[in-house]
């Protein structure tokens, strides 16, 4: 590869089929298994997701794809080469490193496809990537967070508009619901920037889409027994039928692509619950290998191997 700088795209991975949703399931719980009750819960939600059974495996392979055509046009062939790592199903995070290692890659980047960091999601990928990359003698440079890059917020206000035309009349009554995944509360305790910086991701696209009424919201909290980051979802839903509110466009702002936690969460559970209440719920279309959002990462990729330090 000669000079080569190999880029670590890491996601979050899928099973491969539903055979291997309790492989997974047991690597998201750190070793240990689910109980049949919690893995068949898991199961039926996989089975009533449209799209395919596990939409995030093509939708992440094309999202690495796209990105290295991206890195092709904006730095020259071979200057840039990505490797696939995902955090809880094959190829793993160390599996992508230990291609680099084989094709003789010594300097690398790494990033994840979700904007924001917390030491709980981002740190962890990177802390396996680095830990990885020592192993090999590669230096591991990590994107920490591209949350405000103006592709990735001109992109996502784009879909907010077009979500809005679907309204048709109700546009200027509706109220656009930016979501993210909720995290243990512990992570407040830290001083984690993952809530701040979804909060200014929203605040920058409701400002660009011209939007007045908006509104952030949790979703996707695990059973833990533990407290989560709150209001979730079906909370803040609650609350906005009470006060009144006729139609909601939800825009999930950590998420990138067609998942589990979009089309069953969004599409099936709180689309559900929001119409039982009267409200009238849609969701903006997923990035996926959006151009824009694809600029947004490569930019973020050279901007970093570009700095000296
Ligand atoms: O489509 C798919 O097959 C995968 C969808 C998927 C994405 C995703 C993203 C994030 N997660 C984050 C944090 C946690 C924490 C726990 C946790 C648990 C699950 C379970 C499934 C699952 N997550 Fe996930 N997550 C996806 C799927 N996640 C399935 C297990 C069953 C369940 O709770 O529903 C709790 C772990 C524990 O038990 O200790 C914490 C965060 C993200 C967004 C950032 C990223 O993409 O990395 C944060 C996609």
């Amino acid at each position: 590869q000669g000079k080569a700088i190999g880029v670590l795209v890491m996601s979050y991975g899928t099973p491969e089929s539903l055979e291997g949703v309790e492989a997974y399931y047991t690597h998201i719980r750190r070793g240990n298994p689910p109980s049949a009750e919690q893995l068949e819960d898991l199961t039926n939600r996989y089975r009533s997701i449209v799209g395919g059974v596990f939409p995030l495996r093509e939708n992440t392979n094309g999202q690495v794809a796209a990105l290295q055509r991206t890195l092709n046009e904006l730095a020259g062939e071979g200057a840039y080469v990505c490797y696939q790592g995902l955090k809880h199903a094959a190829p793993y995070i160390e599996d992508g490193v230990a291609a680099m290692a084989a094709d003789g890659i010594k300097e690398a980047v790494g990033i994840v496809l979700t904007p924001q960091y917390s030491v709980m999601s981002v740190g962890g990928y990177m802390k396996r990537a680095q830990d990885e990359a020592s192993k090999h003698g590669i230096a591991l440079k990590p994107v920490h967070e591209y949350h405000l890059h103006p592709e990735l917020i001109d992109a996502l206000s784009k879909r907010v508009s077009e979500g809005l035309d679907r309204f048709g009349e109700r546009r200027a009554d509706t109220l656009v619901l930016f979501s993210a995944h909720s995290l243990p509360a512990k992570i407040l305790e830290m001083n984690d920037p993952y809530s701040d910086q979804l909060l200014a991701t929203s605040e920058a696209v409701a400002q660009s889409a011209g939007v007045e009424k908006w509104q952030f919201t949790w979703q996707s909290a695990g059973q833990t027994g533990q407290p989560w980051l709150g209001p979730d979802i079906l909370e803040t839903l609650e609350r906005l039928s009470d006060e009144g509110v006729p139609s909601v466009l939800v825009t999930p702002v950590g998420f990138v692509s067609d998942h589990l936690e979009v089309l069953y969460d969004i599409d099936i559970e709180a689309k559900k619950f929001a119409a039982e209440r009267g409200i009238r719920l849609e969701r903006i279309r997923m990035l996926n290998d959006d151009a824009q959002y694809m600029a947004a990462l490569a930019e973020s990729v050279i901007g970093l191997a570009r700095r000296g330090d």
